[in-house]
C-alpha cells in the first residue's frame, strides 16, 4: 500500500510511520508545509487504526460555563468580561443545579465545567458547586476547571496547586478538561495573553494532577497568529510530558473563531476545513504517546469532525447541550446534537459508534 506513495515528497515520512517510528520536529514542519492533504490523513489513518481500530468514540454529556467574568481577558476570547460589565454573570449555586436536573434523565455520563478566573470567586464556591452537582448526579464524571482556573484558585487561597486539587478531587472532581494551553509559545502568549499563566505552569498543573492519579485533556488553540513552527512544538512538549506522565487522555485541536475578539480586526477569518482536518491528523501523528484525538465538532462544524474521523480522529465529543466560549465568538454550529445524530455521523463514515464515559471506558457499543 506505501508504495502508492512513493512519488510523494513525503515518502520517507511514509515510512517512517509505516515502521511505528517517532516523528521529528522537522517532520512536523514539513507535514504542516505540504498540501498533500490525503498523503497525511493515509498516515494518520494507519495510526488511527493501530489505535482504536474501526471505533468511534462519543460521549454524552452536558457543559455548564458558570461564570465569564475574568481577569485574564485573553484578546482571543469573546467569552471573558469584567465585573462591571452589563453582559457578565456568575451562575447562583442553585441554578446550576437547576441545570444538572435538566439533564437528570438524559443519560449524561458527563458533566464539563468551566468559567473565567473571577477575581473574588473562592474555591469553596468551587467545591460546593461539585459537591452539589454530585449529589444530582451521583453517577456521573466532573470534568471541571482548565489549569488556568486551578492556578487561580491556588494563588487566591494560597496553596499549593496540589492541595487546590486534592480539595477539588475530595469534592468529587473527576478530571481536568485541556482548556488554556493556548499555544504554549511564549511569543504568542505575550502578544494574546500576556496575563495568563505561562505554558510551562499549565503544563506543570496537569502534571501535578497526573501524580495524584487524575487524568487530563490537552488542547491547542490554531488558526490566529501562531506560525506552524509554533505549533509542532506546542504538541511536542505535550508529547514530552505524556511521555513522563502518561496521564493525558487525549488531544483537541481547538479552531480560532474570532468575532466580538480584541482581534477580529486582525484576524478576519476562521480556519479553513483543509487546516482543520491538518492538524488533526498531524496532531495524530505527532503525539503517538496520546491514545486519543478529539475533534470538538462545535468549533469545526459536524460536517468537517465527520470527515476527520478519515484523518486520524476517533472521538467526537459529544451532546453538549449548551455552549458559550465558542458562540460567543460566532460559532454557527448549533450548541447541542442528540445521541442519534452523533451515531449517525459515526456510521455514516464506516465506523463502529462507540458511547464512551470521560475515562474512555465503553459504556454503549455498536
Ligand atoms: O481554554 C477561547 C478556547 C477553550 C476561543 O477538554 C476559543 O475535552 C476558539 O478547552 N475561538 C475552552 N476557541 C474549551 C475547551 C474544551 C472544549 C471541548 C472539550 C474540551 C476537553 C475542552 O476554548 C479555552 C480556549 O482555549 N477559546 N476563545 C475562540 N474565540
Amino acid at each position: 500500500m506505501q508504495e502508492l506513495f512513493r512519488d510523494s515528497d513525503l515518502y520517507d515520512i511514509v515510512e517512517k510511520v509505516v515502521k511505528g517510528e517517532r516523528l521529528s520536529r522537522e517532520d512536523g514542519i514539513r507535514l504542516y508545509q505540504s498540501n498533500d492533504l490525503l498523503t497525511i490523513g493515509y498516515m494518520a489513518d494507519l495510526v488511527r487504526k493501530r489505535k482504536n481500530g474501526n471505533r468511534a468514540y462519543f460521549i454524552v454529556n452536558r457543559h455548564i460555563n458558570h461564570t465569564n467574568i475574568c481577569k485574564v481577558r485573553c484578546k482571543f476570547c469573546a467569552f471573558g468580561r469584567d465585573k462591571d460589565d452589563p453582559k457578565a454573570y456568575l451562575l447562583p449555586l442553585e441554578v446550576i443545579e437547576a441545570k444538572a436536573r435538566e439533564v437528570v434523565d438524559m443519560g449524561v455520563t458527563e458533566v464539563h465545567i468551566v468559567g473565567g478566573c473571577h477575581p473574588d470567586l473562592r474555591l469553596e464556591y468551587a467545591e460546593e458547586m461539585l459537591r452539589r452537582v454530585h449529589r444530582i448526579l451521583p453517577g456521573v464524571h466532573l470534568q471541571a476547571f482548565t489549569a488556568v482556573e486551578i492556578d487561580h484558585f491556588a494563588e487566591q487561597e494560597g496553596i499549593t496547586v496540589e492541595e487546590v486539587l486534592r480539595r477539588l478531587q475530595a469534592a468529587g472532581l473527576g478530571s481536568l478538561p485541556g482548556g488554556g494551553a493556548e499555544i504554549f509559545s511564549p511569543r504568542v502568549r505575550e502578544k494574546v495573553c500576556e496575563k495568563k499563566i505561562s505554558g510551562e505552569r499549565w503544563l506543570e498543573v496537569h502534571a501535578t494532577a497526573h501524580k495524584i492519579g487524575m487524568r487530563s485533556n490537552a488542547t491547542m488553540l490554531y488558526g490566529h497568529i501562531e506560525t506552524i513552527e509554533e505549533r509542532v512544538d506546542h504538541m511536542l512538549r505535550l508529547r514530552e510530558v505524556q511521555d513522563q506522565t502518561g496521564g493525558f487522555m487525549t488531544f483537541i485541536p481547538l479552531a480560532f473563531h474570532p468575532k466580538h475578539t480584541q482581534m477580529e480586526n486582525v484576524i478576519t477569518t476562521r480556519t479553513t476545513g483543509f487546516d482543520d482536518l491538518k492538524t488533526l491528523a498531524i496532531g495524530r501523528l505527532l503525539l503517538d504517546n496520546f491514545d486519543h484525538i478529539k475533534a470538538f465538532w462545535i468549533m469545526i462544524g459536524p460536517k468537517v469532525a465527520q470527515v476527520s474521523l478519515a484523518f486520524g480522529v476517533d472521538d467526537l465529543d459529544g451532546t453538549v447541550v449548551e455552549e458559550r466560549i465558542t458562540h460567543d465568538a460566532g460559532a454557527d454550529t448549533s450548541q447541542s446534537m442528540t445521541r442519534a445524530e452523533i451515531v449517525k455521523l459515526i456510521r455514516d463514515a464506516g465506523f463502529v459508534p462507540v458511547e464512551r464515559d470521560t475515562l474512555y471506558n465503553v459504556v454503549r457499543e455498536g
